[in-house]
C-alpha cells in the first residue's frame, strides 16, 4: 500500500480505538459541496473582496449593503448545494462532537444535532444595534440590506460573529470542553488561520489527543498533526470514520 493508503489505514486505527472523538470543521468540510470557501486563490469569496471590510462592523458601517450583497450570493450558493459523502460520513456517528466555523446548515441538513457553532450562522439577520430583533431569511431568495424593523435605529446582519466580535461564550466554553476532553481531535477543511478557533488545535494536543487533520492541502495545522490526510473531505472521512 502506497504511503497515503499507510496514513488512512493508521488513522482509521486511531478513530476505531478512539473513545471521545471532537470533530472541528471548516470551509473545506462544505467545500465539495459547492460551497465557497475564504481564502482558497481563484474561487475563494475574500480572493474577490477585503475580507476585513466584508466580514466586520466598519465594513458593514461603511457599505451595509455591499455586506448584505455578499451575504446574499453566499446563502443562494449555499441553498443550491446539498450535504455531501463528508457530512453524511459526520452524521452518521452521532458519537463525535461537531464544532464548526462553519455557518452553513449543511451538517443539520446530513442529519447532525448539538452542533457547536463558533462562528454563528447564516441562516438568520439580527438587528445589528442588538434590540434583540432576529428573523430567518429565505435562503433562495435573501433579503438586501433594510433597517430593522423593531428599532429603525440600524441595518439588519447575519447572525454570524464578524472580525471584531467576540464569540458566543457558550459555545466557546463548549469548545474548549470539547477540545480538552476529547481523545482524537479530527481536523477538517480548514487553513486554521482564524483565532481563537484555531487555537482548539493546540488545546486538544496539549491535553493529549491525537490530531488527525484532512486537509486538501497543507495548513496552519500541518504542525501540529499526528496524522495529516491530504485530499478531499468527501472522499476521506468516509473511509476515516465507516465502520470496517
Ligand atoms: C475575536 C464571518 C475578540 C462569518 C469569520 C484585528 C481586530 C480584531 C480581531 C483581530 C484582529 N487581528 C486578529 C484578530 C483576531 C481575528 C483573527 O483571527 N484574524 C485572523 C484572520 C488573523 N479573530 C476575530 O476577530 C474573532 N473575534 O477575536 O474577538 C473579542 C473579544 C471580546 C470582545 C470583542 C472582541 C472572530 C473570528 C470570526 C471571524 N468571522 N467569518 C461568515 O461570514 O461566515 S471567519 C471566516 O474564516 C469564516 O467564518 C471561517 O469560519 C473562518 C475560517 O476559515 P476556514 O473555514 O479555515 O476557511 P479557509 O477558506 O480559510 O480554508 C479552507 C481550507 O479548506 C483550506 O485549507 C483548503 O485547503 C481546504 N479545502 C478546500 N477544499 C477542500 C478542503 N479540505 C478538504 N476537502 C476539500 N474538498
Amino acid at each position: 500500500m502506497d504511503d497515503h493508503g499507510d496514513v488512512i489505514t493508521a488513522a482509521r486505527e486511531v478513530v476505531r480505538r478512539g473513545r471521545r472523538i471532537t470533530c472541528f470543521s471548516g470551509a473545506g468540510l462544505s467545500a465539495p459541496s459547492g460551497v465557497g470557501t475564504f481564502r482558497d486563490p481563484g474561487d475563494g469569496w475574500w480572493s474577490r473582496y477585503d475580507p476585513m471590510r466584508l466580514a466586520s462592523p466598519d465594513g458593514f458601517h461603511e457599505d451595509p449593503a455591499l455586506v448584505m450583497k455578499w451575504y446574499a450570493a453566499r446563502r443562494q450558493q449555499m441553498a443550491e448545494a446539498a450535504p455531501n459523502a463528508g457530512h453524511l460520513a459526520l452524521a452518521a456517528r452521532p458519537d463525535v462532537v461537531q464544532v464548526t466555523q462553519n455557518t452553513d446548515d449543511l451538517l443539520d441538513r446530513a442529519g447532525c444535532s448539538d452542533i457547536i457553532r463558533l462562528h454563528g450562522n447564516i441562516t438568520a439577520d439580527r438587528c445589528h444595534a442588538g434590540c434583540g430583533h432576529v428573523e430567518s431569511v429565505d435562503m433562495h431568495d435573501p433579503p438586501g440590506h433594510r433597517s430593522c424593523p423593531g428599532c429603525g435605529q440600524a441595518g439588519l446582519r447575519p447572525t454570524v460573529v464578524w472580525f471584531g466580535e467576540a464569540l458566543p461564550s457558550d459555545a466557546w466554553e463548549r469548545a474548549e470542553q470539547a477540545a480538552r476532553s476529547c481523545d482524537v481531535f479530527l481536523v477538517v477543511g480548514t487553513s486554521a488561520v482564524v483565532y481563537p478557533a484555531a487555537g482548539l488545535i493546540t488545546l486538544a494536543a496539549h491535553a493529549g489527543a491525537t490530531v488527525i487533520v484532512v486537509n486538501r492541502d497543507a495548513s496552519s495545522a500541518s504542525d501540529v498533526a499526528d496524522f495529516e490526510l491530504l485530499g478531499s473531505a468527501d472522499e476521506l472521512l468516509p473511509a476515516l470514520l465507516e465502520a470496517d
